[in-house]
């Protein structure tokens, strides 16, 4: 998956170049900075010194020393203000500057922590959003592997406050699934009865044994699997073309790794998982009933009855493709994020 939210601490990330959120002085202090430095062993700070500081909004980049990572990119992340001081434009600085390094060095694989959210103040919420954003544009037009780093979910109370509209609409849609799911048990339980029957509920239908199959119903079958539906790959392809989009568009804007497309491109069987056929469904900003379609030719349905789901619908009724944003609200209710 091109841009990965992960919770872990990022001294542990076996990737090619991890970013720190330094200070200006490059020498090290609190927070992810002081843990890189401890982890890294002292030949990091001795690099550092070599480098004459680091201006905010800027990168620089050294060694991984005794990191299980091959690089160190310090980034300097603006203090919180009040955000009328060029906070945001800084914080995209950082992410866009640490990523050209990581590129220049062919790294494929890159791991951020969440810049300036931490003594610097920047609120989280915004933090995760800018590095979202800004990480999500570059992997429009680069392939790599982007992991964000999150490291203290606990302290983090994004949910409620990005996406009060969405946990409205879970709770909206919730309980109408629950409510139809009480009244199907009460029809299947009490055919004709009040509902406060004691009635057992009817045994469910025998099932036949299997039997031989006749040779003219092999015919039949033959016939039958001759006459297969388009399959998901056929039917993703058939859509990318109508749209006249480009195949790395399409991935790219589904959060999926190139070699993965490769492979469904040249599968006409291919499987995919919900979250990959949903991620296409996003990137050709399919409407909910076409979504549905391309879904259950992978085999799969979206309902009212988890979460995930609901939080597809909710994107796809209010027009909003951005598979980032999608992944942001994902990730803050707890749920697998999109692509692969
Ligand atoms: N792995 C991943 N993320 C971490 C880790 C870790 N091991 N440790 C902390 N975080 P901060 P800043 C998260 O304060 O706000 C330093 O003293 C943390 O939860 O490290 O950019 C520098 O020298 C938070 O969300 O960086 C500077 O003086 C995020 O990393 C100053 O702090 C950033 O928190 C920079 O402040």
């Amino acid at each position: 998956m091109p841009l990965e939210i992960v919770r872990n601490d990022i001294t542990k990330m076996a990737v090619d170049a991890i970013v720190n959120a330094a200070n200006s002085s490059l020498l090290g202090g609190g927070g992810v900075d002081g843990s890189i430095h401890r982890a890294a062993g002292s030949g990091l700070l001795e690099e550092c010194k070599t480098l004459g500081g680091c201006k905010t909004g800027d990168a620089k980049l050294t060694g991984g020393y005794d990191l299980p990572c091959k690089y160190v990119i310090h980034t300097v992340g603006p203090r919180w203000m009040g955000g009328h001081l060029g906070e945001k434009e800084l914080l995209r600085s950082c992410y866009q500057k640490s990523l050209h390094l990581a590129k220049e060095k062919n790294c494929e694989t890159v791991a951020f922590p969440l810049i300036s959210s931490g003594a610097y103040g920047y609120p989280k919420d915004q933090a995760l959003k800018v590095a979202i954003d800004t990480i999500g544009d570059f992997l429009l037009t680069h392939d790599m592997t982007v992991y964000l780093v999150i490291f203290d979910r606990a302290a983090y109370q994004i949910g409620e406050k990005l996406f009060s509209a969405i946990v409205e609409y879970i709770d909206d849609h919730y309980v109408d699934a629950y409510t139809d799911y009480r009244l199907e048990r009460t029809r299947m339980v009490f055919p004709q009865e009040a509902s406060f029957s004691t009635s057992r509920a009817p045994e469910p239908p025998a099932f036949a044994a299997p039997q031989a199959m006749p040779m003219s119903a092999e015919a039949g079958l033959d016939e039958k699997l001759k006459q297969i539906d388009e399959s998901f790959s056929e039917m993703l392809l058939r859509k990318i073309d109508e749209k006249g989009m480009a195949d790395a568009d399409c991935y790219k804007k589904a959060n999926i790794d190139r070699k993965l497309f490769s492979k469904i491109r040249s599968d006409a069987h291919y499987r995919p998982s919900k979250p990959t056929a949903i991620a296409f469904a996003i990137a050709l900003e399919l409407p909910l009933a076409e979504t549905k379609d391309l879904l259950m030719k992978a085999g799969f349905a979206l309902s009212h009855s988890n979460k995930f789901d609901i939080i597809i619908e909710y994107f796809i009724s209010k027009g909003n493709y951005n598979i980032f944003e999608i992944n942001e609200a994902l990730f803050a209710f707890d749920q697998s994020l999109l692509g692969a």
